[in-house]
């Protein structure tokens, strides 16, 4: 991947959307002029080939970042930003490519890190945020896992398991993206609080959410379980810091 000026790179992990990433691809390159880095973890259903031939047919700038195996999200995240800032300093946008989020709102989140912000987050939970055809139980998971995130960990944002989002890369620098361990939603989660802990300035973009309609989940009960046990793990490390700080200053 060759640095050629452009303002942002969207980075977009994927594991069999073959259903999906054509549209994606057109959607994104309607929206915005921007620089796309696929990560895949070698899907079987071809995802990667499918991406290199829509690059050629189109002259897009998209290159794809092969991995051998499927090794979660945040792996996938971390590599495709080591990646895009090893090439210098571009604001990175991360979605997925399932169509829940859609292109339309690229503008306004690489926009609010231009005019200053650290990051931006595409919110659900914000007014003029939607969540479209999410059953039930997810809806309730989702709004009272951020609920039980923001109030433990102080976050001050709405949407803070958002996977639609876009960086400064001096945040990201600042955060050492390379060392966060977390995986699914937890992912999201570590990188929302180390970006308030260093005093990051954040903002919201309110985003309709689709659910996916072509291809599956990758949810399991397992990434739910890490970013409950992440979340507890944080309170408990912020507590402990804080007291040692306050012990010092005495
Ligand atoms: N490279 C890579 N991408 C993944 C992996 N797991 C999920 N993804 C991608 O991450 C995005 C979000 O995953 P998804 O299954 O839609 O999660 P959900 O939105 O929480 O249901 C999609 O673009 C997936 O293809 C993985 O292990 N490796
Ligand atoms: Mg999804």
């Amino acid at each position: 991947m060759e640095s050629n000026g452009r303002r942002a790179v969207v980075v977009i992990p994927t594991y069999n959307e073959a259903g999906n990433i054509e549209r994606l691809l057109e959607g994104i390159r309607a929206a915005v002029d921007v620089e796309i880095l696929v990560v895949d973890d070698s899907s079987p259903d071809g995802t990667a080939d499918i991406v290199e031939r829509f690059a050629q047919r189109c002259g897009a700038d998209i290159t794809v970042l092969r991995r051998p195996v499927k090794s979660g999200l945040g792996t996938a995240y971390r590599a495709g930003f080591a990646e895009v800032l090893r090439e210098g300093d571009r604001i990175c946008v991360q979605m997925d490519a399932d169509l829940s989020h859609d292109p339309i709102y690229l503008p306004a989140l690489i926009s609010a890190v231009e005019l200053g912000a650290d990051a931006s987050l595409g919110s659900r939970y914000v007014p003029g945020g939607r969540i479209e055809n999410w059953p039930r139980l997810r809806l309730f998971l989702s709004r009272w896992g951020n609920r039980y995130a923001a109030g433990m960990l102080g976050l001050a944002v709405n949407d803070a398991t958002s996977g639609f989002r876009a960086y400064s890369p001096h945040l990201l620098r600042r955060i050492d993206v390379g060392s966060v361990r977390a995986e699914g939603y937890g992912f999201q989660i570590e990188m929302t609080h180390r970006a308030v802990r260093s005093g990051a300035r954040i903002v919201e973009v309110p985003i309709t959410f689709v659910d996916r309609v072509v291809g599956e989940s990758k949810l399991s009960h397992h990434i739910i379980n890490e970013a409950f046990g992440l979340v507890n793990r944080l309170w408990f490390t912020d507590r402990l810091l804080g007291r040692l700080r306050f012990g010092r200053r005495r």
